[in-house]
């Protein structure tokens, strides 16, 4: 059995939620659009499939297209035989697919920069590598997610927002889930509010499901209720995922954290991104340079193909915002919870162990 199938088997006893894995000489992964209703397993076994996947984003979330990027390389290596040329071009296709979350340029580079030599030589160097990042983004998952849990209270309620949790990441909770699951799991009683997230209802159609799984008490909100939650005097804390941190600690990610942002800082609510030092940009020196994924329009005049405007009613969709860092009371990472000053605070942090 290959190293990668081993360690397949080996998360698979962990009981992880894994959104995609190595299996029988292919690329298995759940098809995010179906979900919660069906839990469709696709198979791809070629570049062009899983770059399309990241794209239509049947899978999707900052972790698990970082994660594409380990066995879409390793895909690419067995289907060339060991060719360092079509690695290369596999890579540049990967990184071509969504411009926003910096963990598929990172892990895609990360893993063609191992690609040396040929043939079988080629494939295992490249295996070793997707095993040794499939790792350390899970380990990433439990120690940000212990650092992120000692700020929740027994009996907070923390808002987030879109999806940012098992099926977004490496199978434990991604970033911000992987916070409330280990304080849940530590055993304080505590409730989410999840925000549907639209177009995509990432909240409301993966969230509110890995919450369910996880036995943790939730409630499903429009993302438009979060001022009037959070005025009430409702929400104690907000955790979110992340895109892309830049240098300077302004955070990428789904379109709406913003605002909710903005909102947190009126009523003196806590407002934390959980990210991860392969998700810190430091060639990106702030949010001004994180370029903003625009997607089809059609996906906010219509929800599964039916119209939900006017015919020919013009739309946007920008597929995320820039938070300033001036809004984010910390960084959760799997080093330790960063404050501000972001520009040197998270150098001191993350310089040494910047992956
Ligand atoms: P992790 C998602 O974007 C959201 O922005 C979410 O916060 C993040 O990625 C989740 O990724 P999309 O891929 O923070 O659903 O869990 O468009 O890594």
């Amino acid at each position: 059995m290959r190293p990668i199938e081993e360690l397949v088997n080996h998360f698979k006893e962990k009981e992880l939620a894994l959104p995609i894995w190595f299996e029988g000489g292919a690329i298995k992964l759940i098809d995010q659009t179906k979900l919660p209703f069906e839990e469709e397993v696709c198979t791809i076994t070629t570049i062009s499939q899983l770059g399309e996947a990241i794209s239509s984003m049947m899978i999707r979330g900052s972790g698990a297209i970082g994660i594409c990027g380990a066995y879409g390389i390793f895909l690419a290596a067995l289907n060339s035989k060991g060719s360092s040329k079509e690695v290369r071009e596999a890579g540049e296709l990967l990184k071509s697919t969504r411009p926003t979350a910096v963990n598929l340029m990172k892990t895609v580079d990360e893993m063609v920069a191992e690609a040396v030599g040929s043939g079988d030589e080629l494939i295992s160097r490249v295996e070793k590598k997707a095993v040794e990042i499939l790792n350390r983004q899970l380990d990433f998952e439990y120690q940000l997610g212990a650092y992120g849990a000692e700020l929740i209270n027994d009996g907070d309620t923390v808002m987030t927002h879109c999806h940012s949790g098992a099926f977004g990441g490496a199978g434990y909770g991604g970033r911000a889930i992987s916070v409330i699951r280990t304080a849940h799991e530590q055993g304080k009683n505590i409730h989410v509010y999840t925000c549907e997230t639209r177009p995509y209802l990432q909240g409301a159609r993966i969230t509110a499901l890995e919450l369910k799984k996880f036995g943790i008490p939730h409630t499903l909100i429009t993302d438009n209720m979060s001022g009037f939650c959070m005025s009430e005097g409702m929400i104690d804390k907000i955790v979110v995922g992340s895109d892309r941190v830049a240098a300077n600690g302004d955070l990428a990610n789904k379109v709406g954290t913003y605002m909710h942002a903005l909102a947190a800082q009126a009523h003196n609510i806590p407002f934390y991104t959980a990210t991860s030092s392969h998700t810190i940009d430091f060639n990106t020196r702030s949010g001004r340079d994180i370029e903003v994924e625009m997607r089809n329009a059609t996906e906010v005049t219509t929800f599964k193909g039916i119209p939900t405007a006017p015919e020919g009613t013009h739309a946007l969709y920008p597929s995320f915002d820039i938070t300033p860092n001036g809004l984010i009371t910390g960084i959760i990472t799997e080093k330790g919870v960063i404050s501000s000053p972001y520009e040197t605070n998270l150098k001191k942090v993350i310089d040494k162990l910047t992956v």
